[in-house]
């Protein structure tokens, strides 16, 4: 009995020696890989990106056609360890929506190479298009009608040819649509002379159609003049009861949208730009409707090319990612119940950081800041995981009750998807019967291939996620010391908080991102270091071999960008000028500070 006693008391003694060498071993893996990335040949007070960065890549050689940023490396880890919890977890244990992640991914791996041809063919026989690129000019059963084929399309996400199309519930399973003008964000889309070639070489088109090289003669002035519709921004939507509006063309292509629906004439319909709806009516009319329906296909067929199937299964499980996101999400949780035990601690950081911006702000005199930045802080919030806290397993079977997935089928598997969330964005969602998480239920996450681990912004909610995925290294660790996590994991929430607001009025974006770099960084230092007691500093001192202060000011400042390191320096411009206008920096490293921004 003693002996017993005693043994569990040594077994007991031997685990915390154990986790405490674990835990130096860990943090001064930390430090060891904050230093191997230093480059010496520059100079931390003139290219503080470049010195504290440089040597990250010769680090991560091998792995250089996988990732090249180290969110992109972090995204690799956690794929490369979802695809070993599908590949070991029996099937019978997995939850309907982890079985759906799996049969998509393995579908990827396993498919045959995107090809327009087979693509067409393949829409024909399963989804029953007909394409009017293979439809004689003369045929009698086809009506080449662009309202058709732009609703046929919108159903797969199709939504930036002409007008973009967007539903809002109000209370209850009211709702109006609305006709927007397309953003074209990423710039306009425009066919080119190759992709026509391409085309005509891959697709051979019946006789008594219009051969490509003839549409492109169309194609190319038509884009030009589509493209430069310049028109006014008009102050809020005009509204319109459905049978009022004004193009017959509106309400033909919401009749397509909603079939077999039937139309309420009062339904209630927000156009956000008339002049356009006007430039855009006259255009059209000049136009065939034959060349103006194939175009639209060849449109569609490009924007098809995201379908494609992935190199790697790296790629293959970023695909999955963008397409299932909460069910992958959900996967990482079960792998690292860690994270939520961090959560209080997170949650407490966010709140520090948030009244250190807001201080920030607050103290600019000269009116520079935008008044709608100060309302933003007052509301935002952070959400630890892209899932409810509570009862997710069960919300998430409820949300993808609907979707049936095929391991042989990738390409059907992605239109499959596509339509889900299109018709999650047109059926009105009751919220009210799921628990308080219920706003982190993206209604349509639009699909985007994101190869890297980040904070999201959702802007109708003032909300920023922190995905569970960035709680690991480089990042973040529970057992990292509080240097670590402050330094790293509080600049990212200070810099990500800044993403609220851009496109704000009258205030460039290159500007909201130079604030974001020194009063992100700032307030992660000041909450920081104004709290750090001096047994502390002794502690941090002595753990790392540090003979001054300035020594651990400038480990928190490498940790804070490490973040930001891959190969080809992209954010080194933001990073420079954050450090050469702080003076907790310039201080740190002995710099001689810029004078932008005295006030720090
Ligand atoms: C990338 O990842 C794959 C596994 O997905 C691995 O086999 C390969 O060695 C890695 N490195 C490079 C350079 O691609
Ligand atoms: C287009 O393809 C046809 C065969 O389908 C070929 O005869 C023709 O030369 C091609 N045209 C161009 C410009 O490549
Ligand atoms: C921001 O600062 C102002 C002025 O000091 C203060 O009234 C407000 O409560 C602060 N808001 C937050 C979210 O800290
Ligand atoms: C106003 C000002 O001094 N800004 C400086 C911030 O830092 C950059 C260097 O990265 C300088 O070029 C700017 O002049």
């Amino acid at each position: 009995m003693k002996f017993g006693i005693l043994l569990l008391l040594v077994v007991a003694s031997l685990a915390v020696v154990r986790s405490s060498e674990d835990h130096k071993a860990l943090n001064e893996k930390q430090h060891s890989i904050l230093i191997k990335s230093l480059d010496k040949d520059y100079r931390p007070c003139a290219d503080f990106y470049r010195y504290a960065c440089y040597k990250w890549s010769d680090q991560h050689k091998d792995n250089g056609d996988n990732y090249t940023t180290v969110p992109e490396m972090m995204n690799y880890d956690i794929n490369m360890e979802v695809i070993e919890y599908l590949e070991k977890t029996p099937e019978t244990d997995m939850p309907g929506f982890v079985k759906l992640v799996k049969d998509f991914y393995v579908s990827c791996t396993e498919s045959p190479e995107f090809k327009p041809l087979d693509f067409m063919h393949w829409m024909e026989k399963e989804e029953h298009i007909k394409w009017a690129l293979f439809t004689p000019d003369a045929a009698e059963d086809f009506v080449f009608d662009w309202t058709k084929i732009l609703a046929t399309f919108r159903k797969y996400g199709f939504n930036n040819m002409f007008i973009t199309e967007s539903r809002h519930y109000q209370e209850g399973s009211h709702f109006i649509t609305y006709l927007k003008k397309p953003m074209y964000s990423d710039g306009f889309n425009f066919v080119f002379n190759y992709e026509i070639d391409e085309y005509n070489e891959t697709i051979p088109l019946p006789s008594g159609t219009m051969g490509f090289h003839d549409l492109w003669k169309y194609i190319d002035p038509f884009e030009d003049k589509l493209r430069d519709i310049k028109v006014e921004e008009q102050e809020k939507p005009k509204m319109f009861k459905y049978h009022e509006l004004p193009y017959p063309w509106m309400q033909s292509y919401l009749k397509y949208l909603m079939e077999p629906e039937v139309i309420d004439p009062n339904m209630e319909v927000g156009i956000d730009n008339m002049a356009y709806m006007k430039a855009l009516d006259s255009l059209l009319k000049e136009y065939d409707a034959k060349v103006l329906v194939r175009y639209m296909e060849i449109r569609f067929l490009q924007d098809a090319d995201k379908f494609n199937k992935r190199a790697t299964k790296n790629e293959c499980m970023t695909t999955t990612k963008s397409l299932l996101p909460m069910a992958v999400e959900w996967i990482y949780e079960q792998m690292h119940p860690e994270i939520v035990k961090e959560m209080p601690k997170i949650e407490q950081m966010f709140e520090n950081i948030l009244k250190n911006v807001n201080k920030s702000l607050h103290m600019d005199v000269s009116e520079y800041i935008p008044k709608e930045f100060f309302g933003k802080l007052e509301t935002m919030h952070m959400k630890v995981g892209m899932i409810p806290q509570e009862n997710a397993k069960d919300l998430l079977e409820s949300y993808y009750a609907d979707v049936k997935l095929d391991a042989h089928e990738y390409y059907r598997n992605f239109v499959k998807m596509l339509e889900f969330y299109y018709k999650l964005e047109h059926t009105h969602f009751d919220y009210k019967n799921f628990a308080e998480d219920k706003g982190f239920f993206f209604k349509t996450p639009s699909y985007n291939f994101e190869s890297s681990i980040r904070p999201i912004y959702v802007p109708s909610m003032n909300l920023m996620i922190l995905p569970f995925g960035l709680f690991r290294p480089p990042v973040y660790h529970e057992d990292f010391e509080d240097i670590f996590k402050q330094s790293s994991l509080a600049t990212i929430m200070g810099m990500g908080m800044f993403d609220a607001f851009l496109s704000t009025k009258d205030f460039p974006n290159e500007d909201v991102k130079k604030l974001a770099g020194v009063i992100g960084l700032h307030a992660a230092f000041e909450v920081f270091f104004s709290s750090l007691q001096s047994e502390e500093i002794s502690r941090y001192l002595t753990m790392f071999g540090f003979t001054s202060l300035h020594e651990l000011k400038q480990m928190f400042f490498l940790n804070a960008i490490h973040y930001k390191c891959e190969w080809y320096s992209g954010d080194a411009d933001i990073v420079n000028f954050a450090t050469s206008n702080l003076s907790d920096f310039t201080e740190a490293y002995d710099c001689k500070l810029n004078n932008f921004m005295r006030m720090f």
